[in-house]
């Protein structure tokens, strides 16, 4: 596509080819978006999306990745009109602690990473336990754009195009027992090829888990890519959760396991720092981390010296989607 450069140097799409672009995403998106009033946002947020593709002198692209077909999702929550965080952002600027613990640390650590082949095993209390080759888990259902706000507990996050579908459709053809209630995952640890690995910080391999009808949300999100095309190494290549009312540690990475049990996994966080890390570990801006508030966050990109921080929304601003799945529930005894 052409790009126009603007006065200021900015790259900017032709109004036509934005319009284009609205109408591939589907003319019914576009009806609506209209008759809310926020077409506006959605043209910023697409011509940025364009600028980026591109790469623009001010971002250049890290090195293009495969692209993965995928249609907007229709699932209530999986889009928003935020402004994309950028995919430089997004790339590099990670918590990925397999390859140190640094942000900076994955994005130069992670190309050591051999993500083919790669198989993921599911087992446990299901009918059907099974290993998927990842080309045959690419292919069990299909690949959906949804545009997930994930908040990192230690107060920053963004906003990404993330590609997958939702883990409930694998969950389905595996057939859980009626004594399954909870779901552990697994990433890997290759002490060969994960340098952090070798360190102590976490009892490795990373474990996160939720219960099992947190798992059946349908924002819960099987993730193979983002921005349009296959994960790159440091965002949990090649297959990762997506949980995006939860803190951000709770969407594990490279994922090698899958495991139906009927206890509440013991999951790495958890184990590292019982008080710190609750199983729940919904986004809540009433329950404190015993070092920090939890009342406000940075949105990566936004960052400068004079940024006002945003307010923390309950469930990260999924409450009407997933907030019934803890009606009842004491949010700052199960934290
Ligand atoms: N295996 C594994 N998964 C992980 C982590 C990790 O260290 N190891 N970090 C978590 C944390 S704390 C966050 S905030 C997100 C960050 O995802 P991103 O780098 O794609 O933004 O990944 C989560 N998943
Ligand atoms: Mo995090």
């Amino acid at each position: 596509m052409l790009i126009k450069t603007n006065r200021d140097g900015f790259a900017q799409p032709l109004a036509s080819e934005i319009t284009d672009r609205l109408v591939y995403a589907g003319r019914r998106d576009l009806i609506k978006l209209l008759a809310s009033g926020a077409a506006g946002a959605a043209l910023t947020a697409w011509a940025s999306r364009e600028a980026l593709a591109q790469g623009t002198a001010a971002s250049p692209r890290p090195g293009k990745l495969a692209a993965l077909p995928s249609v907007k999702s229709a699932v209530p929550g999986a889009v928003t009109l935020d402004k994309l965080t950028d995919y430089k952002d997004a790339s590099s600027y990670n918590n990925f602690y397999e390859f140190g613990t640094d942000k900076a640390d994955p994005a130069k650590t992670a190309h050591t990473l051999k993500t083919s082949p790669w198989t993921v095993e599911i087992e446990g209390l299901v009918k059907k336990p099974a290993r998927y080759a990842l080309e045959d888990l690419l292919k069990l259902s299909a690949q959906q754009e949804r545009i997930y706000r994930l908040r990192c507990v230690e107060g920053w996050s963004m906003v990404i195009p993330w590609v997958g579908y939702s883990l409930s459709e694998l969950i389905k053809k595996v057939e859980p027992l009626g004594s399954a209630k909870y779901v552990e995952f697994v990433s890997l640890a290759d002490p060969k090829t994960m340098p952090g690995v070798g360190s102590r910080v976490l009892d490795w391999p990373y474990v996160e888990g939720l219960r099992l009808d947190e798992a059946m949300h349908p924002l819960t999100l099987l993730s193979f890519g983002m921005y349009g095309e296959l994960l790159p190494h440091q965002n949990g290549a090649p297959v990762r959760l997506v949980v995006p009312w939860k803190y951000g540690f709770k969407s594990g990475k490279s994922l090698v396991k899958i495991r139906f049990t009927d206890q509440p996994p013991a999951t790495a966080w958890n184990k590292a720092a019982a008080n710190e890390y609750g199983f729940y570990s919904n986004v809540n801006p009433d329950v404190d981390h015993p070092r920090w508030s939890q009342a406000t966050e940075r949105r990566i990109g936004e960052d400068g010296l004079f940024a006002k921080k945003r307010k923390t929304l309950i469930f990260n601003g999924y409450e009407a989607q997933v907030g019934q799945l803890y009606a009842g529930m004491d949010l700052k005894k199960f934290f």
